[in-house]
């Protein structure tokens, strides 16, 4: 009854921004992402009964939201897996070796883990596909990190409860990085649910952005086979800028940049004039995340640590996706 599993974050090519009406948190669009490796999320669950599940979160005691969306995934594998009766209460410890205010989706890799962590504690044998989509019901994001290398996530159709991440390609298929500018150490101030519910309320550019997006996924994908920077690079960043456009139109509007983010955004494009390539893509927060080629990450890291106002580089590779490792 108890089990520790570990994931990685992993940051979209083309982004997911907003859901279906229908419920099941259910993409409106579709999404592509890598796994990072290095960073990491490490989950122990154990199955040790009480009136409540019980969750600490880097080495602090959690209660609220985090505590209630433990419980929904842990519900739905015990329902998933086949389990009848009464689920023991569990006591989740979990933390991340990488900060959480540096905009690396620490929700993806937390539930991706403690999906695969919960399955391993209650022997429920449910495939990284089922995880998939009980992880992606909590935080869509999740549902990506599952898998390692390059993931896609489908947009959802009409009220389907099924809707899990897809493996596209292993983590050796493009020796990709991604070096991430963090602008800032502050922590964000609207979430991503609740950003995106505020975005397709008020946006009257969000209709644009759920019919558009598709396309420039498509290209995305075809890239990312081709493994063809000069083809992916273009595509992300108009995701990247599409999508925070489609939030920035929001009524009062959602502004994840500062000063820095814009300078950075600049200073990448000035970089690859001449230079090596270079494409940025940002999410719900400031910080600004550069693909390169491997054999230029030593470059295009010494660039960006150079712009001014950013505070330090994180550099990652391509990596596995949630495992059981006890
Ligand atoms: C993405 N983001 O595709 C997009 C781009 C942020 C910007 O998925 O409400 O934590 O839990 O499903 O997955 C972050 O949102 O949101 C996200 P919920 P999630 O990576």
């Amino acid at each position: 009854m108890k089990a520790t599993a570990v994931a990685h974050p992993n940051i979209a090519l083309a982004k997911y921004w907003g859901k279906l009406p229908e419920g099941h948190n259910l993409p409106a669009v579709p999404s592509l992402s890598v796994t990072l490796a290095g960073m990491t999320t490490r989950t122990e669950v154990h199955f040790d009964g009480g009136a409540e599940d019980r969750l600490t979160l880097d080495g602090e005691v959690a209660t609220g939201r985090p505590v209630a969306r433990v419980t929904q995934l842990l519900d739905l594998v015990w329902n998933e897996g086949g389990r009848d009766g009464e689920r023991p209460r569990a006591t989740v410890v979990s933390a991340n070796d990488f900060p959480t205010a540096a905009g690396l989706a620490s929700s993806a890799s937390a539930f991706a883990a403690l999906a695969a962590a919960a399955n391993g504690a209650l022997e429920t044998d449910l495939t990284a596909a089922q995880l998939s989509c009980i992880a992606r019901r909590v935080s869509a994001s999740a549902g990506r990190s599952l898998f390692g290398g390059f993931v896609e996530l489908p947009a959802g159709v009409g009220a389907q409860a099924h809707l899990p991440a897809v493996p596209l390609a292993g983590p050796d298929h493009w020796d990709l990085r991604l070096v991430v500018a963090v602008t800032t150490e502050e922590k964000k101030e609207v979430g991503s649910t609740e950003g995106m519910k505020h975005t397709a309320a008020t946006s009257p550019l969000y209709d644009a952005w759920v019919s558009s997006a598709p396309a420039i996924y498509e290209r995305v994908k075809t890239a990312v086979v081709a493994r063809d920077l000069a083809a992916l690079g273009p595509a992300l960043e108009q995701s990247a800028l599409a999508m925070h456009a489609t939030a920035m139109a929001a009524d009062p509007g959602l502004l994840y940049w500062n000063d820095v983010t814009l300078r950075t955004m600049h200073a990448v494009r000035q970089l690859r004039r001449g230079g090596p390539p270079a494409f940025f893509t940002i999410d719900a927060g400031p910080h600004v995340k550069v693909f390169c080629r491997a054999d230029d990450v030593a470059a295009i890291s010494a660039g960006v640590e150079a712009i001014e106002g950013v505070k330090r580089v994180i550099v990652a590779a391509p990596g596995e996706g949630a495992r059981v490792v006890e």
